[in-house]
């Protein structure tokens, strides 16, 4: 079983590799097969390791889950001032290939414009006032769920909470990102060996329900315009994750027309989580490649919002098979290494020395 030090730097270089690997595949006119995929990894597997260095640029899912971890280790919490200024400071020197998600710089000037004053507003001001459902809540989260990991998942879901509001308070943009975060929470703890794909998705199903539960009891939210397909879509995708499961021939199409893989919390986050499950059960579609691998491959196989996908699916492998599943020879590729493995280390010291 892969020891915790090195869960912690393959949770935060699988999210990398998932961002830098993904990112390539982003706009790409052809359809993406899994094949397609390896040719790729394949290729750069063969290169020089002085060709291979760097030459993978990572987007805004790295950048912005760097400012979450510089964040926290900083502040040794969440501190919305601090967070918001990164978030926001890192973005205005950025190149264009970091391709933020087209609406969220409106939040990162109205900061900078009230002199990082105002920071709640902004982001509830986005899309008419029902502030934004983008994945960009759940592609920087990894982190937390590995800064909470002595504590409690009420403790991730309220930091969770906090990060993700900060820049999306769309009830569906919280509770996928709160997905996303448990997913990686439990990958940490969870032993190969007695791994059940199914009780994963029953534990995830089991927080999802409370909190779906407790977002449409509650008076006030009544009258918003979400109906309860809506509400409970965590928990129904989740149901229809579990169906997946049981079966060995379900296509991408069916994977894309069921769950997903668009730019919405909703519509990538349930697919994410699935990407990592099929590949802890299905070892043989994609041949002669590990689970974390296979996670990677899969999930920009499923074509859409290819950065995305694999940097959630890879923070939840990475999590769970360790950095020692990672090809020398993939985390060589990518510009960001060196950050993540600094920082992964620096946060298992700080969980290692609170507990
Ligand atoms: O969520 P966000 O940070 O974008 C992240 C994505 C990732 O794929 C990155 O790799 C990057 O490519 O972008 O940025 P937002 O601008 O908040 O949301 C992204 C997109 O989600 C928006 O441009 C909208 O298309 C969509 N979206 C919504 N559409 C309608 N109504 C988000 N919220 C809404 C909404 O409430
Ligand atoms: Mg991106
Ligand atoms: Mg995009
Ligand atoms: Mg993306």
């Amino acid at each position: 079983m892969a020891k915790l030090a090195s869960r912690f730097r393959g949770s935060l270089i699988g999210a990398l590799i998932g961002d830098c690997f993904g990112a390539q595949f982003e706009f790409l006119p052809m359809a993406i097969t899994a094949s397609k995929v390896v040719d790729f990894v394949t290729v750069l597997e063969k290169k020089k390791p002085e060709k291979r260095k760097e030459s993978l640029y990572f987007t805004d899912d790295t950048e912005m889950r760097e400012g979450v971890e510089e964040s926290l280790l900083e502040k040794k919490g969440f501190d919305k001032k601090d967070m918001a200024t990164r978030f926001a400071e890192r973005y205005f020197v950025s190149p264009p290939k970091r391709s933020y998600g087209s609406h969220v710089p409106n939040v990162f000037m109205a900061w900078k414009r009230s002199d990082y004053e105002n920071i709640d507003a902004p982001a509830m001001s986005q899309f008419n006032f029902t502030g934004s459902y983008g994945n960009g809540g759940g592609m920087r989260i990894a982190p937390a769920a590995l800064f909470t990991h002595h504590q409690s998942p009420e403790k991730l879901k309220e930091l969770s909470d906090k990060i993700t509001k900060l820049t999306h308070t769309h009830i569906l943009g919280i509770h996928g990102a709160y997905l996303q975060a448990m997913s990686v929470w439990l990958a940490l703890k969870a032993e190969e060996s007695q791994f059940s794909t199914k009780e994963f998705v029953d534990q995830l199903k089991e927080k999802m329900k409370f909190y779906e539960d407790e977002y449409s009891n509650r008076e006030e939210n009544k009258d918003k315009n979400l109906d309860s397909e809506e509400s409970h879509c965590y928990l129904h995708k989740l149901d229809v994750i579990k169906s997946f499961l049981d079966r060995k021939d379900v296509s991408n199409e069916e994977v894309v027309k069921e769950l997903g893989h668009g730019v919405s919390s909703q519509s990538s986050i349930p697919t994410a989580v699935y990407a990592f499950l099929r590949s802890v059960e299905d070892t043989k579609t994609i041949p002669n490649r590990n689970g974390f691998e296979r996670t990677i491959i899969y999930a920009i196989s499923l074509d859409g919002d290819t950065d995305t996908i694999a940097t959630m699916a890879g923070a939840i492998a990475g999590a769970f098979w360790g950095e020692e599943s990672i090809p020398k020879s993939w985390q060589e590729c990518c510009q960001g290494l060196d950050t993540a493995e600094k920082t992964a280390k620096s946060l298992y010291q700080y969980v290692t020395e609170q507990s």
